[in-house]
């Protein structure tokens, strides 16, 4: 089957087929010639992973998914939660990390989890599915695979960051490949 992926971060778009692999052909927004800047309005992962989907089929009326994700921090009261992306005002993920850790500066309270919803339309009708993983915000940045926050993620059970773990191994166990695994049994029901 095809499926769009509403998104125009193309690191999500390789880990996405890479999780997928040959089970379903992936389209991107460039597949479609959309270039548009999808609005992102919501105060939820649900709602802004359904405003994409919803943007897209809306317009191109095709079954078609989006993720919605981000690095949800305790001792920040959750964020940057919906804000991830541009939690420093811009998308440039030096500032963004930096922020992160002059915030937790002095604090040993350090556990954090990336989250992911997807949402699916098929046929019209929306399904979602969440992914998280569990771990903690590390002193410093560290390793250069990856992508945004991945430098100072360190998923429980391991001694590495995201960001120095091979990208096969980021994708067997992230939040985004808990919840693509969902997708994947829900479209072979
Ligand atoms: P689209 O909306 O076009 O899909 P985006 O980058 O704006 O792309 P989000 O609104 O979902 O996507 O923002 C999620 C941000 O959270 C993303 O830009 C990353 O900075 C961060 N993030 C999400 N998943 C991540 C991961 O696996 N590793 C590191 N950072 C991640």
């Amino acid at each position: 089957m095809e499926l769009v992926f509403a998104s125009s971060n193309e690191h999500k778009v390789n880990e996405i087929r890479a999780i997928i692999g040959s089970a379903i052909i992936l389209k991107s927004l460039n597949d479609i010639a959309c270039f548009d800047d999808i609005p992102e309005t919501g105060s939820t992962f649900e709602e802004n992973a359904g405003q994409k989907s919803r943007y897209i089929f809306d317009r191109y009326h095709c079954d078609c998914f989006a993720d919605d994700s981000g690095l949800e921090i305790d001792a920040l009261n959750g964020e940057p939660g919906v804000y991830s992306a541009r939690y420093s005002g811009s998308r440039d993920f030096e500032q963004n990390m930096q922020l992160v850790l002059d915030r937790l500066e002095g604090q040993n309270h350090r556990t954090a989890r990336f989250r992911t919803v997807i949402s699916l339309i098929l046929n019209g009708k929306e399904h979602l599915f969440e992914g998280s993983i569990e771990g903690k915000i590390t002193l410093q940045r560290s390793g250069s695979k990856g992508f945004g926050y991945d430098p100072i993620f360190q998923p429980d059970g391991y001694e590495i960051s995201f960001a120095e773990m091979d990208p096969a191994e980021k994708n067997r166990i992230s939040h985004r490949a808990i919840a693509v695994e969902k997708l994947i049994s829900f479209l072979n029901q």
